[in-house]
Formats: structure tokens, C-alpha cells, sequence
């Protein structure tokens, strides 16, 4: 059913599902890959019908980090010039919410990925790390802002200039995982979440979402600053209407997203 051919999508009940699906290579992010998630995280968003967006790899590997075997033999004029990965960029202007199902290794750009989304939830067998450093480069999907913002510097400095490997204890205890679940369940809880998500608002959850990100990118009185005006704009909202008129007739709100 599905048109590509290094991920699967699915949807129903409300949200969209991405598996990337590169098994042999552990689900490395080729370009053709990148293309495909973006191409596809965007037309559900664009889908009124989507209300959330899971993203998700297989049990071994959500993803080993950026194709090492594509990228070995570039130059810098060529990554460069072609803005290599920078299409990841886009995934952070979704206005739906995203969800990483995590279960094994999220390397590199695999950890990178995961933390663009806006809840990671992870199995008790993911692994994070941002190994770049191995490979004589750094971190280039966002890693060595969105990781220490996460889990602040002392731990980032280590994960990235010691190259080593995380465990989901540990990153959990650190703040990077939103929940942690048996492996086997973490796919079902993660569309279990992006489902209720689904079941609001979607302008409020996209405001939410906005004003949630607003905490990394300005300062304190400027974030609730901006937070106060989106809090004040859902009340142009019909759901606003609707879900406060839902709590005092004490019924389930019928939210139509408008
Ligand atoms: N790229 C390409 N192929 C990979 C990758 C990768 N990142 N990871 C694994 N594979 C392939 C292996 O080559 C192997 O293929 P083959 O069977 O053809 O030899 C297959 O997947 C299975 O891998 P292993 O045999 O190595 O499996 P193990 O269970 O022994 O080890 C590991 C699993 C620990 C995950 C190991 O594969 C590993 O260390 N992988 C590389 C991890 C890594 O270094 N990731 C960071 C990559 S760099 C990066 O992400 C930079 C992002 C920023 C770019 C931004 C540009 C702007």
C-alpha cells in the first residue's frame, strides 16, 4: 500500500504512523529516507484528519544514525552546497504533535530524530547516543543543542565527546524519555498516547505544542509572555466554547477543531 520504499505509513483512528523500515542497515537515515519521512510527516499534517504523528523503527533499531556508508565519501563543497540533512529542519515546523516510539539503538541522528519529536516514549531496550565524535564529526541533526537542552551540559558533554552509549535508565533518570515501557508495548503505548492526543483540540494541541517550544528558544518573560497571548487566541476558538460548555453540562466535549 505504501508509495515509498524506505518507510511504511499507516493511519487510523485519528493518527498517522511512520515505521522506518531499512532493516539490513538498522534503519540508517539515508537522504532518500529523510526525503520520505518529511514528505510523509507533512502530508499528515497537513490532513485534517490527523490529530497526532508516531514515529517508530523495529525492535533492534529505531535508527543507527545517519548512513554512514552514504556519507563517508563527501566532501565538504558537496554536504555544503546540498544542505546535506537539512530537510530533518522541517519536522520541527509540524504543527501536530509527534511521538518517537524508541525501542534499540537511537544513534546519532537516530537519538537526533527522537528528540524532534515532542514526546519520546521508549522501550526498555533503547539505547541513546550521539557516537559522532568516533567518526571524527559531531552531531548535525540538532544533537548537541536539543541533547543538552534535554539533559543539560554535564551530561551532553559526555555523551558526546566520550562517543558512549546510553541506556534507557539512565536517560530516563537524565529527563530525555517521556515514559518508558517493555519493549514489546512500546508501539502501542506510543499510539495509545498519540490517539487521546488526537482527541482534543487540535488547535489547542498545536498552541500547546507552540508554547511548550517557546521554553527553548527565548527567555522566561518573553515565553510567558507569548504563552499568555496563545492562551488568550483559544478563546476565539469554538472548541474553547465547546470544551468548557462540555465540563459545566458535565458530557464528553465534541471538540470539531475550528
Ligand atoms: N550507517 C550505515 N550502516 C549502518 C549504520 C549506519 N549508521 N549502523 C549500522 N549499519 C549497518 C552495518 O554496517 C551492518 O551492515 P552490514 O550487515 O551490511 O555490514 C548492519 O547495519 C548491522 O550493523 P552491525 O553489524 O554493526 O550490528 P551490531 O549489532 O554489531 O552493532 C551498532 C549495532 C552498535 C548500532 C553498530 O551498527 C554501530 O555502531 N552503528 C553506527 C552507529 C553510529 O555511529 N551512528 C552515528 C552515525 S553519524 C550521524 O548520525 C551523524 C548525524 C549528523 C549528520 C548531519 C549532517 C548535516
Amino acid at each position: 500500500m505504501s508509495e515509498y520504499e524506505t518507510i511504511i505509513t499507516e493511519s487510523a483512528d485519528g493518527i498517522g504512523v511512520i515505521t522506518l523500515n531499512r532493516p539490513k542497515a538498522l534503519n540508517a537515515l539515508n537522504t532518500t529516507l529523510m526525503n520520505e519521512v518529511v514528505a510523509a510527516a507533512e502530508q499528515f499534517d497537513a490532513d485534517p484528519d490527523i490529530g497526532a504523528i508516531v514515529i517508530t523503527g523495529s525492535e533492534r533499531a529505531f535508527a543507527a544514525g545517519a548512513d554512514i556508508k552514504e556519507m563517508s565519501d563527501k566532501t565538504f563543497s558537496e554536504v555544503v552546497s546540498e544542505s546535506f540533512f537539512g530537510a530533518w529542519d522541517n519536522l520541527s515546523r509540524l504543527r501536530t504533535p509527534t511521538i518517537a516510539a524508541v525501542t534499540g539503538y537511537a544513534l546519532g541522528g537516530g537519538c537526533e530524530l527522537a528528540m524532534l519529536c515532542d514526546i519520546l516514549i521508549a522501550g526498555d531496550n533503547a539505547v541513546f547516543g550521539q557516537p559522532e565524535i568516533n567518526l571524527g564529526v559531531i552531531p548535525g541533526i540538532g544533537g548537541s543543542q536539543r541533547l543538552t537542552r534535554a539533559i543539560g551540559k554535564a551530561k551532553a558533554m559526555d555523551l558526546i565527546l566520550t562517543g558512549r552509549q546510553m541506556k534507557v535508565d539512565e536517560a530516563e533518570r537524565a529527563g530525555l524519555v517521556s515514559r518508558v515501557v517493555p519493549a514489546a508495548e512500546c508501539l502501542a503505548t506510543a499510539k495509545e498516547v498519540a490517539v487521546t492526543i488526537a482527541g482534543k483540540s487540535s488547535i489547542a494541541a498545536g498552541l500547546a505544542k507552540d508554547a511548550v517550544n517557546r521554553a527553548f528558544e527565548t527567555t522566561l518573560t518573553e515565553g510567558v509572555r507569548a504563552e499568555r497571548g496563545l492562551f488568550y487566541s483559544t478563546f476565539a476558538t469554538d472548541d474553547q466554547t465547546e470544551g468548557m460548555a462540555a465540563f459545566v453540562a458535565k458530557r464528553e466535549p465534541d471538540f470539531r477543531n475550528r
